[in-house]
C-alpha cells in the first residue's frame, strides 16, 4: 500500500489540476494513505475542468497546519473544501469550524470497522457546524457535489453536468436494451 500511494504521489499527472486556474476546490486528507480514495475526486474534478489544489492536512498530526489551511482557504479563491478522514475523521469537521466554507466529508475506509468508525465520525457533526457527507469511499460523489455547487453560478459547468447525466441516463438504457435482446 505504501508502494501504492508513492506511485500515485510520483505519478502526479492523474492526481493534479489540469487547469492552470486558481483552485476553487480544495481536496484534502488526513494521510497519504486515504490518496488511492481521494484520487477519485481529483478525477472527477479534472473531467469537468474544475481547477483544484489536493494535498495533506491532518487534524492530529498537523494541528498548526490546518489550521493555517482553513483559515487562508477563502481569501486564496477556494470556494468548496473536500476532506477525507479515516478513523476517529475529525478533520472535515475541525475545518468546518475554522472557515464558513462548505464542507463535504469523505469517510475512508478503514482496516478495523469498515469505514463505520469514520462515516459516523463525519457525519454526526453536531447542530450549528455542518459537513455534508458521501457514502463510505465515494470521493468521486463528493467532487460531482462540489460540481453542482459551482454549477449553480456557472452555466457551463451547468450545461457539462447535465451533459453528464444524460450519459449516465444513456448507459443504463444501452444496457437495459442489451439485457432485453
Ligand atoms: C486518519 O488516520 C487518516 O485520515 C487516515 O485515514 C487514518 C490512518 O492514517 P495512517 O496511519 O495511514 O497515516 O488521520
Amino acid at each position: 500500500n505504501v508502494k501504492k500511494n508513492l506511485d500515485l504521489m510520483l505519478n502526479r499527472k492523474s492526481i493534479k489540476s489540469n487547469t492552470p486556474d486558481t483552485p476553487q476546490v480544495a481536496i484534502i486528507m488526513g494521510s497519504d494513505s486515504d490518496l488511492p480514495t481521494m484520487k477519485d475526486a481529483a478525477e472527477i474534478l479534472n473531467i469537468f475542468h474544475v481547477p483544484f489544489e489536493i494535498t495533506i492536512v491532518s487534524a492530529h498530526r498537523t494541528p498548526e497546519r490546518m489550521y493555517s489551511f482553513a483559515l487562508s482557504a477563502k481569501e486564496r479563491g477556494i470556494q468548496i473544501i473536500i476532506a477525507g478522514a479515516g478513523g476517529a475523521a475529525h478533520l472535515p469537521g475541525m475545518v468546518a469550524s475554522l472557515t464558513p466554507l462548505p464542507v463535504i466529508g469523505v469517510p475512508i475506509r478503514t482496516s478495523s470497522l469498515d469505514g463505520v468508525d469514520s462515516l459516523l465520525s463525519i457525519v454526526q457533526m453536531p447542530k450549528g457546524i455542518p459537513v455534508a457527507t458521501v457514502a463510505i469511499g465515494n470521493a468521486a460523489n463528493a467532487a460531482l457535489l462540489a460540481v453542482r455547487m459551482l454549477a449553480t453560478r456557472n452555466e457551463e459547468l451547468w450545461e457539462r453536468v447535465m451533459k453528464h447525466q444524460e450519459e449516465l441516463k444513456d448507459t443504463v438504457l444501452k444496457k437495459a436494451e442489451k439485457l432485453e435482446r
